[in-house]
């Protein structure tokens, strides 16, 4: 599939934050980040998604940090080259099961996108790309997921120069908006 780097022009602009519709694994930014699971050894939705476009190379890396460190706890990050992907970098994060609330679930997912931008700040990525993180197969209600997102981003980029841009990247309408929404907050 052709890489899209029409986020750069297509993409809504809200200061050095972008909102794009489409699919994640077309984006030529330095890096994209996967909503993983502590296993990092593949799954469905956007994880599916990166392993079969990227290619093996990706899970090879994943095995190797897996067997370095054992499995990933929820809400850390770690790196690997973004195999046969346009973007050079995937960030791996694990999101928090949706279970109520009460679980730490928002604590967790704000840990994802913070240490995800700190890798690509440790790393000097000029462009990262977000999927909504835990609101598909983990069942984070994307109001209030999409509303942590939009926080955390905003809080890091004003504290960091690097990563330049943070693109928030949706699949479906009712997403776009409620971004739109929290972006324009
Ligand atoms: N591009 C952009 N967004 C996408 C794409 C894509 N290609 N595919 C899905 N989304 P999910 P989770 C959106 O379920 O909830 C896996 O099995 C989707 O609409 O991929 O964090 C892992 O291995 C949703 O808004 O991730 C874990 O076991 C968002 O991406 C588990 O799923 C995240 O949906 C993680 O669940």
């Amino acid at each position: 599939m052709p890489s899209s780097p029409d986020w750069r022009t297509a993409a809504r602009s809200f200061g050095r934050l972008r909102l794009w519709q489409g699919d994640i694994t077309r984006l030529d930014t330095d890096a994209i980040v996967n909503a993983a699971n502590s296993s990092l050894l593949g799954g469905g939705g956007v994880d599916g998604a990166i392993h079969r476009a990227g290619g093996p190379q990706i899970l090879e890396e994943c095995r190797a940090i897996r067997a370095r460190q054992g499995s990933l706890p929820t809400g850390q990050a770690v790196i690997t080259s973004g195999g046969r992907l346009p973007a050079r970098y995937v960030i791996h994060t694990v999101g928090p099961v949706w279970n109520g609330g009460h679980k730490r679930e928002p604590q967790l997912l704000a840990d994802c996108y913070r240490n995800s931008l700190q890798l690509a700040a440790d790393h000097q990525l000029t462009s990262v790309a977000f999927p909504g993180i835990s609101t598909g197969i983990y069942g984070y209600p994307k109001p209030e997921a999409l509303r942590i997102a939009v926080h955390e981003a905003q809080a890091f980029l004003a504290a960091h120069a690097a990563p330049e841009t943070v693109v928030f990247v949706v699949f479906d309408e009712e997403s776009f908006r409620l971004y739109e929404q929290a972006l324009s907050a």
